[in-house]
């Protein structure tokens, strides 16, 4: 089972789709956000399900009642897991969980961009034990950051860890997996790669147990 997730941001259904079929025999999931959503509508997702599972990157933030329709509606569309802010509280936390039943839910906790030193550092520790205390399946943790990543995976128990600042963001994935990643997330080193399929092939085989 492949450990590597595709970020695909792309603006264009077409470019998605394509993209999806060429990458998906490297990939342990697609996750979309909001500039294809918002761009291709949400059918991407079931259109995308015929590749691969798909992780919606919504970055819920909201009160539990908001929260609870946004997973429900991402569950709809066939969606295998979805990832939800905790800075909200557990409150929303527990309504996603709820809501989501078989499927996962994924907590942010430590961002991998510079600004998650202005808030989310000092907090990230907190979040992450709501995580394991509302039943979340894993959190979302920084490869640009692979000392916090160690210290996050000693307090994170049997969550998995998905981590995404790989590539363009100056994390290496190796580094991530060894830190203790469970999953690289990758977008514009693959998206934007000439192949695509051959970027995720080698991250694939770099991110693989045994390399
Ligand atoms: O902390 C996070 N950092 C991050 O980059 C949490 C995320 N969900 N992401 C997402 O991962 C980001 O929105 C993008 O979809 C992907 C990384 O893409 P790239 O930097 O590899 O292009």
């Amino acid at each position: 089972m492949s450990r590597l997730i595709l970020a695909l941001d792309v603006l264009e259904r077409e470019k998605a789709m394509e993209i999806a079929k060429k990458t998906a025999p490297y990939l342990y999931a697609i996750k979309v956000g909001w500039p294809l959503v918002m761009n291709a509508g949400m059918d991407i997702v079931r259109e995308i399900l015929q590749f691969s599972r798909v992780i919606c990157d919504f970055k819920v933030a909201d009160i539990p009642n908001t929260t609870r329709l946004i997973v429900r509606s991402a569950k709809k569309y066939g969606a295998s897991g979805i990832i939800v802010h905790s800075f909200v509280g557990r409150d929303s936390v527990r309504a996603a969980v709820e809501e989501a039943g078989d499927m996962n839910v994924f907590v942010v906790t430590e961002m991998s961009h510079p600004g998650a030193l202005d808030f989310m550092q000092e907090n990230a520790k907190k979040m992450v034990k709501i995580a394991l205390e509302e039943g979340a399946r894993g959190i979302i943790a920084p490869a640009t950051r692979p000392e916090r990543l160690r210290e996050i995976r000693k307090i994170a128990g049997d969550l998995l860890i998905l981590s995404p600042g790989v590539g363009a963001q100056g994390g290496k994935a190796r580094a991530a997996i060894d830190a203790g990643a469970d999953y690289i997330i990758v977008g514009r080193s693959i998206y934007n790669a000439s192949e695509p399929e051959v970027a995720a092939r080698e991250l694939a085989s770099i991110v693989a147990d045994g390399y």
